[in-house]
């Protein structure tokens, strides 16, 4: 342990070290307000859409040390003297005498004790509320009574996130405080940009009176602005801050709230507020909030939420951290890149032209919609929606508008290439994975209108949702090159490789792959036979092409050139190999077995590392703008040559579908970031969260990861972990139970509630095999094969056992389709 701890049974991490190599974050409430806090109490806040209404300003790119959105001061008069301490470390920097930061599901709880003053704040949001908690109670641990004020600080963002850091002109002479008083004492301190005076507006607030508060920064830091957060004038001299209610300049709210004299043992508690809501709304929420008991039920929601979420699939394994993610931290993740796409991180600063991808969200959705279904199919809906009625799909939406675009491809109008080869494609493995985990086959027929830009909605041509699907295959069938392989498009899954012309992508023709699987899966169990033939011929069609253009002698290639030239081939110097092509061909059940073994060898020996599969290798030495983004990073870094994460549970997959176990799990457990907790200096970022990335063996500083949080990493390690090394995956016709673990497993076990009932299931591993099922009882009645019934309730214990026969298999020959299974 270097900088902190998981408690399991608490369900939390806890950081006791306030110096983190980098701030180590959690996530609030959800988009519709919610954001990040840091481990140092501050917070990155938004209403519905960080670019458009951004609440508090945090600028990860300032150093750690800053103050950051939201922070926390005490002033304590002991007898004539008076102290500044900030319980938060950051900014003051006081060394702490104790320091513990509770990341729990979402919600933070910070303890420290500073100079004698016990503080313990939980910061959280209610469950549908526009409302940010800090339950803050403070303890006097001096051996005298001393006098406590508590001042909460927020410094203010203008809601659109961009012209805050782009203009220096409008926005100051445009922001605005206001005090507003309420009942008992108690007030409200509101912020709002003059144009929004009569909208929704941000507001400060406590359950105590406040004796005196503040909005001007300058005011606060005094001094003409020379004045520090880490020494505020307005809190050194002593007195009572200023009352102004700020007409312009860079607004801040803070309240000194007085808890009075506090005897020696004694703790005093007050609930702070941060909301954003409409001027008539917020006398009642502060009214609300200022009652412990409605404070302490919201808390307690929000535990019966997550409660419920993790209950859906929890385990039982020989190996503590794997049980640590996939049991708390993995789902966690899943949930809140479901919820925030790759709208707001520390690294995602959700401004401008980012909003919500439909590659991204439809592989999140499959990771999340097991603990969130009714929030899952919300969101195929939307993405359902960004659909266009040939089948290919706009890039992204803008949740606040539904407006869509094209993302970055939007450059390359002029060329025509306006669309991402895989986009479209992913919503078929999304929709069928809703489908098998739900039962909710009615979905098919709902009728959800395409996207027609400037049409209005209700004016739109519309389409079942089984329509969307088969119109998504149809135009990757239709669109294809002279080999007969799917366009790339602007790009596929690998953003960064955008090649001119009418370039072909062999990871598209993969993807369609796999969704021609589901589809036939899909109509075999609908009873739709001159379907299931017509996808069948598809696949075994695209198959041929792969087989036939795209084998380079000892592993799959990974784009052909419109010039003819060949990327991720030997005759490269430089991007030789790629992963994705290798993994891919074999969850599509395009590669035969001796090439599906020869491609999964060679990335064992080509790009693998302790830290992490490389996405391609060896690295573009050179920026090229034939190749596109990817060489502009340096080897190593990012797509070029980086440890790139979300590739890496496709290889594991892919490895369960060849039966090798073990292989299988040295891959998960050398990027699961909790078997770095010990030695994280170089790792960096959070020990309980993916990042996206990490620098490969080519870069320097190989190891450290970056881009936490909000990446498809979650959802496929979730999947390959539960459904593919455990072996747990709900099918169309029943619970298929086919585990792949690593051999020095004598066993484990599962709880999976799905579809209404719940099972108990514990695989025993006699023989010491990597998989195979040998024995199968549900109820004590045997069963043959791998599928499980479903039942709609009750409790069901299911025993299975391993067994010598599936040492290793032929990919792509024991099941129909593997994505939705083997
Ligand atoms: O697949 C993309 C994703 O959509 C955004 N982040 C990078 C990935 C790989 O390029």
């Amino acid at each position: 342990m270097k900088y902190g701890f998981f408690d399991n049974d608490r369900r939390e991490y806890v950081i006791t070290d306030p110096r983190t190599p980098t701030k180590w974050v959690n996530y609030v409430g959800c988009l519709a307000f919610g954001g990040i806090v840091d481990h140092t109490g501050g917070a990155l806040l938004c209403a519905g859409d960080p670019g458009l209404n951004r609440i508090t300003k945090y600028i990860p790119q300032m150093p750690a040390s800053e103050f950051k959105g939201t922070t926390l001061y005490l002033r304590v008069r002991d007898g004539d003297e008076v102290s500044v301490i900030s319980p938060f470390f950051t900014p003051c920097l006081d060394p702490c005498d104790s320091y513990e930061c509770r990341v729990g599901l979402s919600y933070q709880k910070i303890t420290t004790e500073i100079a004698g003053i016990r503080t313990e704040v939980t910061i959280f949001i209610p469950a549908g509320e526009a409302v940010e908690l800090r339950d803050i109670r403070v303890t006097n641990l001096r051996g005298r009574p001393v006098e406590i004020e508590i001042v909460p600080v927020v410094e203010y963002s203008h809601f659109d996130a961009l012209k805050q850091l782009t203009n220096a002109d409008w926005v100051p002479q445009t922001m605005m405080s206001e005090k507003l008083s309420l009942k008992y004492g108690r007030m409200a301190l509101l912020q709002y940009p003059f144009l929004r005076k009569d909208d929704a507006v941000n507001f400060l607030s406590a359950s105590r009176p406040v004796n005196s508060f503040e909005s001007d920064r300058k005011a606060f830091l005094g001094d003409n602005e020379y004045g520090t957060w880490a020494c505020p004038g307005a809190l050194a001299e002593g007195g009572r801050l200023s009352n102004c209610e700020a007409r312009r300049g860079d607004n801040i709210g803070a309240l000194a709230i007085g808890m009075g004299s506090v005897a020696s043992g004694d703790e005093v508690r007050t609930v702070t507020m941060l909301g954003q809501d409409r001027r008539e709304r917020i006398p009642f929420v502060v009214e609300k909030y200022s009652d412990p008991a409605e404070v302490d039920a919201a808390f307690g929601r929000l535990a019966d939420f997550w409660q419920e979420n993790l209950s859906v699939f929890q385990c039982e394994t020989p190996d503590a951290e794997f049980d640590a993610m996939v049991n708390i931290h993995n789902p966690r993740q899943c949930y809140m890149t479901m919820n925030w796409s790759r709208y707001l991180s520390l690294y995602q600063l959700g401004i401008g032209t980012r909003g919500i991808g439909f590659r991204d969200s439809s592989q999140d959705v499959m990771g999340g919609m097991a603990g969130a279904p009714s929030e899952a199919k919300e969101l195929l809906r939307k993405l359902l929606s960004i659909q266009k009625p040939d089948g290919s799909a706009m890039h992204q939406f803008y949740p606040a508008t539904m407006h869509a675009d094209c993302g970055d491809a939007e450059e390359e109008k002029e060329k025509g290439k306006l669309v991402y080869g895989d986009d479209h494609l992913w919503i078929v493995s999304a929709v069928c994975a809703f489908l098998k985990e739900t039962g909710d086959y009615g979905f098919l027929d709902e009728e959800i209108s395409f996207y027609e830009g400037a049409i209005p909605i209700d004016e739109r041509e519309g389409g079942s949702v089984f329509d969307h699907l088969q119109r998504a295959l149809e135009w990757t069938k239709r669109n294809v090159g002279r080999h007969g392989i799917p366009l790339l498009g602007y790009a596929d899954w690998n953003d960064t490789v955008n090649l001119p012309g009418d370039a072909e992508s062999l990871f598209n023709a993969c993807l369609y792959g796999v969704g021609l699987r589901e589809l036939t899966d899909l109509c075999r169990f609908l009873g739709k036979r001159d379907l299931v033939a017509r996808y069948e011929s598809d696949h075994a069609e695209m198959g041929a092409r792969v087989n036939g253009v795209g084998w380079d002698g000892e592993w799959y290639v990974r784009y052909f050139m419109e010039s003819g030239e060949v990327l991720g081939s030997s005759d490269n110097a430089h991007g030789a190999i790629y992963t994705n092509a290798q993994s891919w061909a074999v969850l599509a059940g395009f590669a035969p077995d001796e090439r599906a073994l020869s491609a999964l060898d060679a990335v064992n020996e080509r790009l693998n590392t302790r830290f992490g599969i490389k996405l391609s290798g060896p690295g573009y030495n050179a920026y090229d703008p034939e190749i596109g983004g990817v060489t502009t990073y340096p080897p190593g870094a990012k797509e070029n040559g980086g440890i790139f994460l979300h590739s890496n549970p496709w290889v594991m997959i892919a490895e369960t579908m060849l039966g090798r176990g073990d292989r299988a799990f040295e891959y998960y457990s050398q990027i699961n970031p909790a078997k770095r907790n010990d030695d994280i200096d170089l790792f960096e970022v959070e020990p309980y969260c993916y990042p996206q990335n990490i620098l490969g063996d080519e870069h320097p500083q190989f190891g450290l990861g970056r881009n936490s949080w909000l990446s498809g990493t979650a959802s496929w390690t979730y999947q390959a972990a539960t459904r593919f090394i455990l072996g747990v995956r709900p099918a169309h016709d029943g619970l298929v139970i086919d585990p792949c673990i690593p051999s020095a497993w004598d066993g484990f076990s599962v709880t999976r509630k799905v579809r209404g009932a719940t099972y108990h299931i514990r695989v025993s591993n006699p023989g010491r095999v990597n998989s195979g099922v040998v024995g199968l009882a549900i109820d004590g009645k045997q069963l043959d094969g791998t599928c499980v019934p479903y039942f709609t309730s009750g409790e069901h214990e299911i025993e299975v056992t391993l067994g010598e026969f599936g040492a290793v298999r032929e990919p792509g020959s024991t099941h129909s389709s593997e994505m939705a299974v083997r």
